[in-house]
């Protein structure tokens, strides 16, 4: 859709699912590929993936479908791809993340997630750059996600829709990535809603709880997959250890420049885990 358009999905009496439906429909329209197995939404440093595990064989701007918002930065149009992948199988690939901290509602932080289920994905791959909690973990590590702690407040579902969300970080998916890299540790995400990174208090409320992994992204998304049916796998590339953990500030530079320097080496891992799926 056009951005000056109005977004269907603000509209309360809308239904989130027939957006969704109608997204999907103009994805299959516009690649001509009727039904898609898999879908990744690729975070921060692991982009070079949408490369590696295949052939992309059509690329759509997100904002020109249904429901997809414009991009929150400038001059990072947001790609939707469809790629062949050498099994034969099809990956949805999302490089187009609305984030919750954008203030646009739930409804559009879900909404690529929607849209790949109803393309026919039932395997959900989300990825994202974060903090760590463990000082073990140097930037540029990748985690698996085990579990989540939802701090926004928020969840994408509406009225009494009550989902079971043990195992949402598929057991089997883990056991899977472990196969390829048995290096992989796991962890516990909190989603918090940012997009001011957390405070040093914040960060031990974290880890007493039960975190491991500071993030901004994926515990909103995973839900949605959840109830669409789909079987998720988180990771996490760690590329900074949380406030306070790490004695000096925080900067998203910084961030970004342990992103890329990791890029190849999780872009690899993520393709050799979806070659085996
Ligand atoms: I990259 O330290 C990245 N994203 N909340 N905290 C939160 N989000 C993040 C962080 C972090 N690093």
């Amino acid at each position: 859709m056009l951005t000056t358009e109005i977004n269907p999905l603000d509209a309360p009496e809308t239904n989130p699912f027939d957006v969704a439906a109608t997204a999907a429909q103009e994805i299959a329209d516009a690649t001509g590929v009727a039904h898609h197995d898999i879908a990744l939404t690729l975070g921060s440093g692991w982009g070079k993936a949408a490369d590696l595990i295949g052939e992309t064989t059509h690329t759509i701007p997100a904002q020109e479908i249904t429901g997809f918002s414009a991009p929150a930065l400038a001059g990072h149009a947001g790609m939707l791809r469809s790629v062949l992948l050498p099994t034969g199988k099809r990956a949805l690939v999302i490089g187009a993340r609305t984030h919750y901290y954008e203030g646009h509602g739930v409804r559009r932080v879900v909404h690529s997630v929607r849209t790949a289920a109803a393309t026919g994905a039932t395997t959900m791959i989300l990825t994202n750059g974060a903090g760590g909690i463990r000082e073990t973990w140097k930037p540029g590590t990748p985690v698996l996600i085990s579990d989540h702690i939802n701090l926004t407040a928020d969840s994408p579902l509406e009225g009494a829709t009550f989902i079971d969300l043990t195992d949402l970080y598929s057991t089997r998916l883990r056991d899977l990535a472990r196969g390829i890299d048995p290096t992989l540790d796991e962890g516990v995400y909190c989603q918090f809603r940012g997009p001011h990174y957390e405070t040093p208090a914040e960060v031990q409320m974290a880890k007493v709880i039960g975190g491991h992994i500071v993030g901004m992204s994926t515990a909103l998304e995973a839900i949605a997959a959840r109830q669409a049916g789909m079987e998720v796998l988180g990771m996490s590339l760690i590329t900074n250890l949380a406030a306070g953990i790490q004695k000096t500030p925080l900067s998203h530079g910084e961030v970004l420049e342990a992103g890329q320097a990791a890029e190849a080496t999780i872009s690899a891992l993520l393709a050799s885990i979806v070659a085996a799926l």
